[in-house]
């Protein structure tokens, strides 16, 4: 009888030793020791013990007893032995190679609208100019009414209006109402001159085409003080092409009209028409306008708190897209926001 144990033991250790893999492994348990529900071979063989002699029983139970035990070590032992070559094949399976090169992190960089809007306030503040913002959304009565521009004012047609649902608070149509703002908060009451710009978002409802958006960057320009007058506005504006477009910045005074400015001029600076883009940008003239401007309109400085009899003033309204244009020779104001990475890439 000890011959089946005998043979039960060296069958088993021989199927276990071919046993490579977890799912082998588990087959040969359930095989030999069975699960919850059905007996293994080892059990089967215990059972025999019952129809067993006095006499032979005693050796078969010990004998079965060391089979058991045998066959139990040697599974742990397998087992251990397959998971740790299954853990290894994982890991090589999924190894990394360190000394790969990486893949390259494009960086993010500051869109050139922003790009050019801080060359132009570091021109300025050079200048002795301070930056100030004032709100995208405004009051009717800050965009038009204290610019002195009246309700009905045919002047109103220059700028096509974006409304809101709340009567009187509208998107700005131009900076301008940062005039307004700047002269209160910061002029002490009409007693202390100013000298800020103001960078910011404009909306009008217009037609866009390549030299005009429908949401565009400004830069206000105010400088109030006592005996200023029209020469250190065009002093101002020729300086800052000077040092903006180096010694080739050409540009000139048109004059013009603006209800909160009297005299109002218009600042163009030199393209020329040697290319089909330069003729079409500059409806054929050879020049692109950039800025509208003039010394502050005496109401307007009332409206800002000072006296005008004491006080004068320039102020200027620029389109900064317009210089990045000059400067850089694009073609196409739409460019700026119309999120081509190509155009994008190369500031
Ligand atoms: C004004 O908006 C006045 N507020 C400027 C001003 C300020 C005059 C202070 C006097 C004193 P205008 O609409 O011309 O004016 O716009 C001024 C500049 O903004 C233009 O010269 C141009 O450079 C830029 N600009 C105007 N409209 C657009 C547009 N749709 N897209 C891109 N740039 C524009």
């Amino acid at each position: 009888m000890l011959d089946t144990l005998n043979t039960l033991e060296a069958t088993a250790l021989d199927e276990l030793e071919l046993a490579n893999t977890s799912q082998a492994i588990a087959n040969w348990n359930w095989k030999y020791f069975g699960s919850k529900r059905s007996k293994g071979a080892v059990d089967d063989a215990m059972r025999q013990l019952g129809t067993l002699p006095g006499e032979e029983r005693k050796a078969f139970g010990k004998r079965a007893n060391e089979v058991k035990q045998a066959l139990t070590a040697a599974f742990v032992a397998r087992e251990h032995l397959v998971k740790q070559a299954d853990l290894e094949a994982q890991m090589s399976a999924g190894s990394l190679d360190v000394t790969l090169p990486g893949k390259p992190v494009s960086r993010g960089r500051l869109h050139p609208s922003s790009q050019n809007l801080r060359r132009i306030s570091n021109v300025f503040a050079q200048m002795g100019f301070e930056v100030y913002r004032s709100p995208d959304v405004e009051t009717d009565e800050m965009n038009f009414g204290l610019l002195n521009i009246a309700p009905e004012h045919p002047a109103r047609d220059m700028w096509d209006t974006f409304y809101t649902n709340t009567p009187g608070v509208i998107l700005r149509t131009h900076t301008s109402p940062g005039q307004i703002r700047s002269m209160r908060e910061f002029g002490h009451g009409g007693t202390k001159p100013i000298r800020m710009i103001l960078p910011g978002m404009c909306y009008r409802y217009e037609q866009v085409t390549a030299r005009s958006e429908m949401q565009f960057n400004q830069v206000e320009g105010i400088a109030v003080g006592k005996n200023i007058t029209l020469a250190d506005l065009k002093g101002a504006m020729s300086e800052f092409a000077r040092r903006m477009f180096g010694g080739n910045g050409k540009i000139r005074f048109r004059s013009s009209y603006f209800p909160f400015t009297e005299p109002s001029v218009e600042v163009d600076v030199f393209l020329g028409l040697d290319s089909e883009r330069n003729k079409m940008l500059t409806k054929g003239t050879g020049w692109l306008e950039i800025s509208g401007a003039g010394m502050i309109h005496p109401t307007v400085l009332r409206n800002g708190g000072y006296d005008p009899a004491v006080w004068s003033g320039f102020a200027f309204g620029m389109g900064p897209e317009r210089v990045a244009m000059r400067l850089h020779g694009i073609n196409d104001i739409r460019s700026f926001w119309s999120n081509d990475l190509r155009f994008l890439e190369q500031f």
